[in-house]
């Protein structure tokens, strides 16, 4: 049985992919921050079932803000394979909190590298990097040579981490990948993000709960996958005979408006009669022609993008309903 540690496992893609390892027979080990809220909505299924929990997954107490209770945990698990997805992941937000946000995301990847340059034995470690890490770049679609051009402090900061998980890979041989993801929803998205925002928002108006959305950029446009198809990948990666960085992206780009066509159409509202737009969400500065070239996922790992925009968008706003 492989062992498994997962670093933000209670979020999207944490819970996805803890359930993609379990059915693969792996004993999964996830991170959490001890805080106040025990808010793990996205496990609950998980630990209320006890020939699971404890059994074949199992949660440790440990930060990356906080290294001596992570290197516990290495040590203690010995994980085959690590999955670091932790961070903080609002792009708009990083604006706010710049310094938390590098902190979390660039350094704490960093102490995360010298622990395993430290461990005893060999692990893999997947990075989730981001197509932020091309801020407005001079291609699209973006490959893995795409130049770094990051715009807020978030790419910035995923730019950093990506780097090094590089630089560790080829200065010390240590086998770790960046899987540079472009947007990926499901109806487990952070209620924060726009797709999210808006089938919750549509599902809301439908039913008298809500009377209106306030929105940023609508024409704004992004590469939008499924997160059910991005954590596959992310395992992908790590099974390859060598260590490399690798797209995760579905090619095609679609905009904010497409999304309120989709989401409000599945409720029989026109999203024009709702929606308005406001200086608040926009960002001070706007990333811009993200689009993700997956060529190389498909030649090397066999991955592709299985699910499609429309149906996503469909089945989070019924799931909101
Ligand atoms: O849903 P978003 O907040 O996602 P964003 O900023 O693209 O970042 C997500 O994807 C990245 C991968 O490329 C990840 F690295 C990152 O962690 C995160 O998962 O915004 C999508 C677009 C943006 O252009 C934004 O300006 O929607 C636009 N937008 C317009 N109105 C809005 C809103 N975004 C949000 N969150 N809220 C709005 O009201």
């Amino acid at each position: 049985m492989k062992r498994a540690l997962i670093t933000g496992v209670t979020g999207q893609d944490g819970s996805y992919l803890t359930e993609f390892l379990l059915g693969k027979d792996y004993e999964v080990h996830g991170v959490v921050r001890r805080t106040s809220s025990l808010d793990r909505s996205r496990l609950k299924h998980l630990f209320s079932n006890p020939a699971v929990y404890g059994r074949q997954l199992f949660l440790h107490y440990a930060d990356l803000d906080d290294p001596t209770t992570l290197r516990r945990v290495l040590f203690k698990v010995k994980p085959d394979e690590i999955y670091h997805l932790a961070g903080q992941s609002h792009v708009g937000l990083s604006f706010e909190i710049p310094e938390s946000t590098c902190d979390l995301t660039a350094m704490g990847t960093l102490r995360l590298l010298e622990m395993i340059r430290d461990l005893p034995q060999p692990t893999r470690l997947f990075h989730a990097a981001s197509s932020e890490i091309f801020g407005r770049p001079s291609e699209s679609p973006q490959t893995e040579l795409t130049p770094m051009l990051p715009v807020n402090p978030y790419g910035c900061a995923k730019a950093f981490a990506a780097q090094m998980v590089v630089v560790y890979r080829t200065a010390f041989g240590l086998f770790t990948c960046n899987g540079i993801m472009y947007n990926h929803e499901s109806p487990r998205r952070g209620e924060n993000f726009v797709t999210r925002k808006i089938c919750r928002a549509a599902a809301a108006i439908k039913q008298g709960r809500l009377k209106e959305l306030v929105l940023g950029d609508i024409d704004a446009a992004r590469d939008w996958g499924d997160a059910r198809d991005f954590v596959r990948g992310m395992w992908m990666i790590l099974q390859q005979p060598h260590a490399d960085d690798y797209i995760l992206a579905t090619g095609q780009a679609h905009t904010v408006r497409d999304i309120l066509d989709l989401a409000f159409g599945t409720v029989g509202l026109k999203w024009s009669d709702w929606v308005r737009q406001d200086p608040r969400f926009m960002r001070p500065s706007e990333s811009a022609h993200l689009i993700g070239n997956p060529g190389k996922a498909f030649a090397k790992l066999g991955w592709r993008a299985e699910h499609r925009f429309e149906d996503l968008i469909r089945e989070m706003t019924l799931a909101e309903m």
